[in-house]
């Protein structure tokens, strides 16, 4: 160890700023020091998929309608909706403490192929790319309604995801939701500071210094963000042209989402061996009536992904006790995880090794 009293961000505690969130994260990377032999652990059983699974084509859902035999993506409305359309507005009460206010939505589940035995990394660019394109055209189409569409990916048990088919969902609201909400106030104050788009200059001075890029092609960056909370937690950001939502992509932007995405996914699955459990979503700027295309400056549309592993297939990162009542912490550093991860094959998923 480093015995000398200057700093060393791989050595030292430290807490670093997340200015997206306003928010500040520990970093105590003298507890790496601990031996770590950094072997992948046998992955878990995966288990055949279920020949009844109500996601896939063909198939009889829990409300009785059948699937019709998709071959490509398929998105129908969720069964059990945390969101309804409608609803009766709750009574206003002048008082701060007990505000309450109408929430409407909607919520789909989007499959994104119709074998189960394949996720996003085992899916040919192609076969991703479609999903990109559905992506676009869900958040178009619920984008003129509602405020914000949350596209959101749960993947894997250890995330509570109910159903092992490759799917995802779609929340539409009326309201603000606090991430985007937060996020939205966050790169405003920015703009309105230093005249600049907080992500592009971000990720502007990220491509200058290299530490914590993963991978890149000529469209996307997907990169560990310096305020990482989760070990291996990514942001996959677009380089050209700012587009502020989903909806602003070009042909060539999609294409390289769907390249990246199947790219950045393969790592994440070698790494440990296993298919690697993540919730991934996108935010973009707040979309529906009162938000026109263009209107916001101050967003950059970006993915993120959100693992839970932290050791292992078998060994996850808890966001409990400091997390839950002081604030969050983490050991590797986010330089450490970019360099396990650009490390990783990206090329050949460990499934189809020879
Ligand atoms: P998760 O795996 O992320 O939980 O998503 C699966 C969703 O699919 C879940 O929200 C819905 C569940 O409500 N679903 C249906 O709408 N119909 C079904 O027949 C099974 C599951």
């Amino acid at each position: 160890m480093n015995k000398s009293r200057e700093f060393n961000a791989a050595e030292h505690q430290h807490v670093r700023y997340n200015p997206l969130k306003d928010e500040w994260i520990l970093v105590s990377p003298h507890r790496c020091l601990r031996p770590w032999s950094g072997h992948s652990e046998p992955p878990p059983q995966e288990q055949p998929p279920d020949p009844n699974n109500p996601l896939k084509a063909g198939a009889v859902r829990a409300n009785g309608q059948r699937n019709p035999n998709y071959t490509s993506t398929y998105v129908f409305p969720n069964d059990f909706p945390a969101l309804l359309e409608r609803g009766p507005e709750p009574p206003q009460s002048d008082h701060p403490l007990f505000q309450a206010r109408q929430a409407r939505g909607t919520c789909r589940v989007m499959c994104f192929h119709p074998n189960s035995a394949v996720s996003i990394p085992l899916m040919s660019v192609e076969e991703i790319l479609s999903v990109v394109e559905e992506w676009v055209n869900q958040t178009k189409e619920l984008g003129r309604r509602y405020t914000w569409v949350q596209i959101f990916e749960n993947k894997g048990n250890v995330m509570g995801c109910s159903n092992p088919h490759p799917h995802c969902q779609i929340w539409a609201s009326s309201f603000l939701p606090n991430e985007g909400r937060i996020k939205d106030r966050c790169q405003k104050e920015y703009y309105t500071k230093y005249n600049k788009t907080l992500l592009v200059e971000y990720l502007e001075m990220e491509m200058e210094k290299k530490e914590r890029i993963v991978i890149q092609n000529t469209e996307w960056v997907a990169l560990v963000p310096y305020w990482a909370t989760w070990p291996f937690e990514t942001m996959v950001l677009p380089i050209n042209g700012g587009p502020q939502r989903l909806t602003d992509l070009n042909d060539q932007q999609k294409k390289g989402l769907a390249e990246i995405i199947k790219l950045l996914t393969t790592k994440y699955d070698n790494l440990f061996s296993c298919s690697f459990p993540y919730s991934m979503g996108f935010h973009g700027a707040p979309t529906g009536p009162d938000h026109t295309a263009g209107d916001s400056p101050h967003w950059l549309l970006h993915a993120i992904y959100l693992p839970p592993l932290l050791r292992s297939a078998t060994v996850k990162k808890f966001m409990v006790g400091y997390e839950m009542l002081a604030q969050s912490q983490r050991d590797l550093t986010p330089e450490q995880a970019a360099e396990k991860l650009r490390n990783c094959n990206h090329l050949v998923h460990y499934k189809n090794k020879q």
